[in-house]
């Protein structure tokens, strides 16, 4: 049964894979799932039909026959669980490699969320210039910890896992903004997760969304 997600019908970020049907798209590739997208607007999220699936009204959503999922990590862990290439078989790398997903969503993510979102609604407030570099501070402690954590490793924990697919993902959201810069081994980190195949299939086929041209050009 080949199961559909939801995606933005025009995602804000314009095809640059920041919305979080790219995490969900890139683990269905790494396991060689093939999938099903349902394009959704912004009014369609919030009716009722897509409520049903998503109690939030966000995207993305999975459904796989009678299953339905919400919130991009379980999903992630939903497919880790049932499908080979993105959790580790040996049972304590596997707990390792979960306790990444969540330091992902849970300690990383925030941060980096809290920045950006005051970076998109407060920059006109009269707190904004002394905010600032308050949520830059704290995106800087994790990604310092991060990186002396990973230091010249290829990934969190030995093989590539659903830990490193969610952490790639999160770093990502930092592009241009240049906290990443400072840590020229978190870049390379980011750009190692960029550069596989999966990944790259992904990203192309949310850009195809954007573009409205299929992922190989033709
Ligand atoms: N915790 C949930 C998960 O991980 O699945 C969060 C889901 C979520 O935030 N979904 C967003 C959404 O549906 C899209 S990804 N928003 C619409 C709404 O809430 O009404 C967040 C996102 C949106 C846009 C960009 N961008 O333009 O760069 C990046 C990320």
């Amino acid at each position: 049964m080949t199961p559909i997600i939801t995606a933005f019908e025009k995602s804000p970020d314009r095809g640059r894979g920041l919305a979080r049907d790219m995490r969900v798209r890139w683990a269905l590739e790494e396991v060689g799932q093939p999938y099903d997208v349902r394009l959704v607007s912004f009014r369609e999220m919030k009716e009722p039909a897509h409520r049903a699936l998503h109690p939030f009204g966000q995207i993305p959503t999975y459904q796989e026959g009678d299953l339905v999922l919400f919130e991009s990590g379980s999903i992630i862990f939903h497919l880790a669980e049932r499908h080979a290439g993105l959790l580790p078989d040996d049972a304590n790398a596997r707990a390792r490699a979960i306790t990444w997903m969540f330091a992902a969503l849970n300690t990383v993510e925030p941060p980096i969320l809290d920045r950006e979102a005051a970076t998109l609604m407060e920059r006109d407030k009269p707190w904004y210039a002394e905010r600032s570099p308050i949520l830059d501070e704290r995106v800087r402690v994790r990604l310092r910890d991060l990186s002396r954590r990973l230091g010249d490793a290829d990934w969190l924990d030995a093989a590539f896992s659903a830990g490193d697919l969610l952490m790639v993902m999160v770093l990502r959201r930092l592009g241009g903004s240049g906290l990443l810069d400072e840590h020229p081994n978190l870049c390379a980190y980011v750009a190692r997760g960029e550069a596989r195949p999966a990944y790259q299939r992904a990203f192309a086929a949310q850009l195809a969304v954007f573009t409205g041209k299929p992922p190989d050009g033709r």
